[in-house]
């Protein structure tokens, strides 16, 4: 049952654009490279290492210049990304990522360097004592980020303090947002 709710949680990586940050998160602007951002984040579970990121790609092979994914220590998916397409004015407009990244952390006209653009990492075990981590506290529904409003005020009110809580995909969730 867990191996199954960690490939849930990564197809749920493959469906969306989609702390104590136990491994971290790192972002950077590479200045060689005009609006190149690195934001990344290694995603650990029992069977599954996956160093996702928030730039265009759904797992990037650049944090460990080998495969960006693997599943019981099998390189399975060395790199990949969202490609989206549509007609716009007539015109054929494409965004991709292949080898390089096109796209940038966070919603359209935001600072892709901002730290509210991160990716951001809850998991199960948190419940216990979710005001120790601050990715729980101040999990982004802003941006869309889906929560359980177990007051149903519409407000994100988070445990302990209030009775909110992210939703849990698998027991570990990551979210992040980009363009
Ligand atoms: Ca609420």
């Amino acid at each position: 049952m867990k191996f199954y709710k960690q490939i849930v949680l990564i197809l749920a990586f493959l469906a969306f654009s989609y702390a104590d940050v136990p491994k971290g998160t790192s972002k950077s602007a590479d200045s060689s490279q005009n609006k190149m951002v690195d934001s990344t984040f290694r995603f650990e579970t029992r069977d599954i290492v996956a160093d996702i990121a928030n730039n265009g790609f759904i797992v990037d092979y650049h944090p460990s210049g080998d495969t960006a994914l693997k599943f019981k220590e099998i390189g399975s998916v060395f790199q990949s990304s969202v490609w989206v397409g549509g007609i716009v004015n007539g015109s054929q407009r494409i965004i991709l990522g292949d080898y390089t990244q096109d796209m940038g952390p966070g919603p359209y006209g935001s600072d892709p360097l901002s730290d509210e653009n991160k990716i951001y990492y809850v998991e199960v075990d948190m419940m216990a004592s979710p005001e120790q981590y601050d990715d729980f506290q101040n999990w982004p529904t802003d941006q869309g980020a889906p929560y359980v409003d177990a007051d149903g005020d519409g407000v994100y009110t988070p445990l302990p303090s209030g009775t909110d809580y992210p939703t849990f995909i698998g027991d570990k969730v990551a979210f992040f947002y980009y363009k």
